[in-house]
C-alpha cells in the first residue's frame, strides 16, 4: 500500500518531527519463569512443534558450546556462536514453510538445523573437508543448502538485505506460496543495502520478511553508539513498511509475529519488518573478548532472561517437557556432535583445483596462472602445507 505525501498546508508555526514520538513497544507473551502473561494471546503451537522448536535450540547451545571449545583446542579455526539469541532464530524459522527462501547473516545456523541439516554436514562445513558442500571454499560458519531452500552466507554485512528484495520479487512474479525470509544484525542495518534493500522492497510490494536481531552490539560498538533513535523498528514505517518489534528472547512472543508476517508477505504481497530484542550472551566471534567493552552484571542480567530456560519453564508448565527429557537430549547431542566432529576433522580436505571451478564455465586464464603459481610456491615450501 502506497502512502501519497501529504501536501495539505501545516497551519501553526514550523513543526520539525525527530521521530522521538514513534516508540515501538515490545510484544511479550511468556514470563521467565514460562507463565503467560495476563491478557496475552498465545499462538496455536502443537506439542510436536513446540518441542521440535525447543529441540533445536538445545542442539544449537550444545554445537555452539562444543564447537566454541574446539575452537579453543586448536582443532578450528573460527566459530561464531547464536547463544542468548536462539528464540529470536527458532520463532521466525519455524513459522515459514520450506519452500520460502531463507538468506541469513551469520549468527543464524539454528535456520538449518530447523531444516534438518544434519551434524555432518555442519563439521564438514567448519572443517572445509571434502564433503563441505561449499567444497572447503569458504570460513568456517559460511553454511548454505540449495536444498534446504538457504542461500550460503557471505560475510559483506547487508548484502544479503537487497538480494532478499530481488529474490521476493522473483517469487512475486512466479506467483508462488513462498516468500523470502531475510535475517541480519542490527549493525548491518547501518550499511547502505539496508536501506536500499527495504525501500526496494516496499516499492515494488517484494514478499519478505526482514527480521533484525537487535542483539546490543555491533562487535564492541554498543547500540548507544550506533543510532540516534528507537533502534530499528521506527525506520521500518519510513518506508512504507508494517513493522512489529518483540521480545527475541521469548519464544512465543517471536513466532506469533512471524507467523503473522508470513500472512501479510505472502496474502497482501507486501514486505515486513521484524525487530527481535535481545542480547549476544557469548563473544561477536571466537577473536572477539567481550570484557573489554561490556560488564559482567550486563551479561548477567540478560543470562536470567535466557530464552531456552524461559522455553523449557513454559513446556515444563504445560506438561511437554521433564528435566530427566532435557537431561537426556543433552547428553545425546554432545555424544553425537563430538563423534561427528572427529570424523570430520579427519576427513581428508577437497583437492586443490577445485579453488578455482565453478564460477565460471571455463576456467578463465588468469585464474589459470594463479593456480599454476600457487602450486610452484606448495612445491617450494612443502612444509607449509598440509594438502
Ligand atoms: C561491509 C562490512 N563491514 C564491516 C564488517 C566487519 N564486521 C563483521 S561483523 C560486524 C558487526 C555486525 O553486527 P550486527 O549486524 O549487529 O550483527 P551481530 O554480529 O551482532 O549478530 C562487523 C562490523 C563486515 N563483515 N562487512
Amino acid at each position: 500500500m502506497k502512502i501519497a505525501p501529504n501536501l495539505s498546508p501545516a497551519k501553526k508555526a514550523p513543526k520539525f518531527e525527530d521521530g522521538s514520538s514513534l516508540r515501538i513497544p515490545s510484544l511479550q507473551i511468556l514470563n521467565q519463569d514460562g507463565s503467560v502473561i495476563a491478557g496475552a494471546t498465545v499462538p496455536d503451537l502443537s506439542r510436536a512443534q513446540a518441542t521440535k522448536i525447543y529441540s533445536d535450540m538445545l542442539y544449537i547451545r550444545m554445537l555452539d558450546e562444543r564447537m566454541q571449545s574446539a575452537q579453543r583446542q586448536g582443532r578450528l579455526s573460527f566459530y561464531m556462536t547464536c547463544t542468548g539469541e536462539e528464540a529470536s532464530v527458532a520463532g521466525t524459522i519455524a513459522a515459514f514453510q520450506p519452500q520460502d527462501m531463507a538468506m541469513a547473516q551469520y549468527r543464524e545456523h539454528l535456520v538449518l538445523r530447523y531444516r534438518g541439516f544434519t551434524t555432518a554436514q555442519f563439521m564438514n562445513q567448519l572443517f572445509g573437508n571434502l564433503d563441505d558442500l561449499g567444497k572447503g571454499r569458504q570460513m568456517p560458519v559460511h553454511y548454505g543448502s540449495r536444498e534446504l531452500n538457504i542461500m550460503t552466507i557471505s560475510s559483506p554485512l547487508a548484502t544479503q538485505i537487497p538480494q532478499a528484495s530481488g529474490y521476493a520479487y522473483g517469487q512475486k512474479l512466479k506467483g508462488k506460496d513462498a516468500c523470502t525470509l531475510c535475517y541480519f544484525g542490527e549493525g548491518a542495518a547501518s550499511e547502505g543495502d539496508f536501506h536500499a534493500g527495504l525501500n526496494m522492497a516496499a516499492v515494488l510490494n517484494c514478499p519478505v520478511v526482514f527480521v533484525v536481531r537487535n542483539n546490543g552490539y555491533a562487535i564492541s560498538t554498543s547500540c548507544a553508539e550506533q543510532f540516534a533513535t528507537d533502534g530499528i523498528a521506527p525506520r521500518g514505517p519510513g518506508y512504507g513498511i508494517k513493522t512489529i518489534r518483540v521480545d527475541g528472547n521469548d519464544i512465543l512472543a517471536v513466532y506469533a509475529a512471524s507467523v503473522e508476517a508470513r500472512r501479510i508477505a505472502t496474502q497482501e504481497q507486501r514486505p515486513v519488518l521484524i525487530e527481535t530484542m535481545s542480547y549476544r550472551l557469548g563473544a561477536h566471534s571466537t577473536s572477539d573478548d567481550p570484557s573489554g567493552y561490556r560488564s559482567k552484571q550486563e551479561e548477567q542480567i540478560w543470562r536470567d532472561k535466557d530464552p531456552i530456560q524461559r522455553m523449557k519453564n513454559w513446556l515444563i508448565a504445560q506438561c511437554w517437557w521433564t528435566e530427566e527429557s532435557d537431561t537426556d537430549l543433552q547428553k545425546s547431542y554432545r555424544t553425537e556432535i563430538l563423534a561427528e566432529l572427529k570424523l570430520a576433522e579427519q576427513r581428508d580436505k577437497p583437492p586443490l583445483g577445485d579453488l578455482i571451478t565453478d564460477v565460471y564455465k571455463s576456467v578463465p586464464t588468469h585464474l589459470l596462472e594463479q593456480f599454476q603459481e600457487l602450486e610452484t610456491h606448495i612445491a617450494k615450501y612443502p612444509d607449509h602445507y598440509s594438502v
